[in-house]
């Protein structure tokens, strides 16, 4: 068994569980913030099969899309001030970032 984790950003994850729900898979949606741009984002837990793994991923990324944003001026994007911008920076976030873990066992009691 794996647990696919993925980062998504929130404007996705509404039509992410409902594709995840008609395939007929389990979620958990957990409340998230990136470490860089200190926004807020949603982590989503899925227990799948080992042969699910593809297909699951394969619906984040049709459903996540990438969107590029804008750091303003002068936001400090750290605690140090190395992390200083003095202009502008553009990031592109998404569609999502996955991670694929072995599941050592899963039960429900
Ligand atoms: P954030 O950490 O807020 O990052 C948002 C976006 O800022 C990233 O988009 C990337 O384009 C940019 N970025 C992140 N760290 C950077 C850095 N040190 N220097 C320059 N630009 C940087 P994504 O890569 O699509 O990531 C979206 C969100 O997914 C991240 O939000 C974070 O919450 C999560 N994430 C991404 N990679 C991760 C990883 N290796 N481990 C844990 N979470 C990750």
């Amino acid at each position: 068994m794996r647990l696919v984790i993925s980062v998504v950003q929130d404007q996705d994850v509404n039509r992410l569980l409902s594709a995840l729900m008609e395939h007929g898979y389990s979620a958990t949606k957990l409340a998230s913030t990136g470490g860089f741009l200190k926004q807020g984002n949603t982590t989503l837990l899925v227990g799948v099969e080992d042969n699910q793994v593809s297909e699951v991923t394969e619906i984040i990324k049709e459903t996540c899309h990438s969107r590029k944003q804008l750091i303003a001026p002068m936001a400090p994007i750290g605690r140090t001030i190395n992390s200083y911008t003095p202009n502008p920076v553009e990031v592109t976030v998404g569609g999502a970032a996955i991670f694929v873990l072995n599941v050592e066992d899963f039960s429900k009691v």
